[in-house]
């Protein structure tokens, strides 16, 4: 058996959006910038898409959601866009982010840190989510942007976006959200909660890999990221990627009208595998599950080095992820682990499973037989677990 729980990673392409696309390759290939009706014919699918990316968000006529090639893409170009715009030339010096967002929010601050610019890396409390307090004591008139998750790719834990957004209009500051794991697990209105930008990448939500977007409040200027042929508004120049931007639209409704009744499917299985593994004894799950995105869960299994468990339940044809993974290359630096206040050797045992409306119930008992059956294994030639009787009996 074949089981995929890293969804937070990417995701399969739903049939759905494959057949949404097949079109766009061979039949309707032609360059919509082009004058001919092999250009023109491209136009109503792209409308459609179009249109379904801005009614699964919410956004309204007068927003723009420019297409990228995926999230560190649209990551990147917010940040760099407010250093040109608020920063190099002008008044504010400041960026306020977590420190537990993804490394194409985390690295490019660093950047702009190297530029002379002063970011503030949020603490996150032992859920892994920021502490409002912490925001408004960092706040202050030299502050440019916030750049804070929806939810977290590692623990799921969902960050509380609207009091943030609340904040940030406040003191009128630029706000950012990276709604990579939002988008397809929770809704994600951003006139409700009144976001500037917003990135998000469609391989997250069963679309295809290598397009993404940046949602841009109506009347906030970008500096253009590609200059060019005048593509995206002159924003990102380059040929439109037509069966990547048809994909994502279609992948977005279906994410948007399955939401409810896949999440609950999805939730349940999740806290099924959950409570699984918490059976086993010292195991610990991070963050309070009402608080998650319902797909995710990430486990310390103490005594067992996440690699490791990795890999034996790679061997049982398993897919998890080690929380750390796209974190950094040292665990002990993985700071979602090191945030919660764990342990060195405990920032080592993260494991993460993340799951999908592809799931199934029978997936889930083959994780729940192949993780005990890894950490028996492991435990047992483990010098840093104390394997007694008791270990043994009260769980495995
Ligand atoms: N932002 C978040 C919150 C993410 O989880 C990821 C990918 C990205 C941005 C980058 O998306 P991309 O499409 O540009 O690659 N996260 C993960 C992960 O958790 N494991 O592998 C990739």
């Amino acid at each position: 058996m074949r089981v995929y729980f890293d969804n937070n990673a990417t995701t399969i392409v739903d049939p759905k959006v494959r057949d949404a696309m097949i079109p766009f390759f061979c039949e309707y290939y032609g360059n919509p910038n082009s004058l001919h009706q092999f250009g023109s014919e491209t136009h109503p699918a792209l409308r459609v898409a179009m249109d379904q990316l801005y009614a699964g968000i919410n956004a309204s006529d007068e927003d723009d959601i420019i297409i990228t090639s995926c999230a560190t893409e649209s990551n990147n170009w917010v940040l760099k866009s407010i250093y040109e715009t608020h920063i190099k030339n002008g008044e504010k010096n400041h960026i306020i982010t977590s420190a537990v967002e993804h490394p194409s929010v985390i690295a490019v601050c660093k950047y702009l840190e190297s530029l002379g610019v002063e970011v503030s890396f949020l603490p996150v409390n032992s859920d892994g989510v920021i502490e409002i307090d912490a925001l408004k004591d960092a706040i202050h008139d030299k502050t440019a942007l916030v750049s804070i998750m929806w939810a977290n790719n590692e623990t799921g834990m969902i960050f509380p976006i609207k009091e943030i957004s609340d904040i940030c209009k406040e003191h009128n500051v630029l706000f950012h959200t990276d709604g990579v794991q939002a988008i397809g697990k929770i809704p994600v209105d951003v006139q409700d909660v009144g976001v500037d930008f917003m990135s998000f990448s469609a391989h997250k939500f069963h679309g295809p890999k290598g397009v993404g977007a940046l949602f841009v409040k109506k009347g906030l200027e970008l500096i253009p990221l590609l200059h060019g042929g005048d593509q995206m508004g002159g924003k990102r120049s380059g040929t439109l990627n037509v069966p990547g931007i048809v994909g994502m639209g279609e992948a977005m409704e279906i994410a948007v009208k399955e939401l409810t009744c896949e999440g609950n499917l999805v939730r349940k299985l999740r806290d099924k595998l959950e409570d699984a593994i918490l059976k086993t004894p010292d195991t610990f799950s991070v963050g309070d599950r009402e608080h998650r995105v319902p797909n995710t869960v990430l486990v310390s299994v103490k005594g067992v080095e996440g690699e490791s468990m990795l890999w034996d339940l790679n061997r049982a044809g398993i897919a998890a992820s080690t929380g750390s993974a796209c974190a950094s290359e040292d665990l002990e630096s993985n700071p979602v682990m090191e945030a919660i206040g764990a342990e060195a050797d405990l920032a080592h045992t993260a494991l993460r499973f993340s799951l999908s409306r592809f799931s199934t119930e029978e997936e889930v008992d083959y994780v729940i037989l192949h993780f005990k059956k890894a950490v028996e294994r492991l435990r047992a030639i483990s010098s840093s677990y104390a394997y007694t009787p008791k270990n043994h009996k009260s769980g495995l």
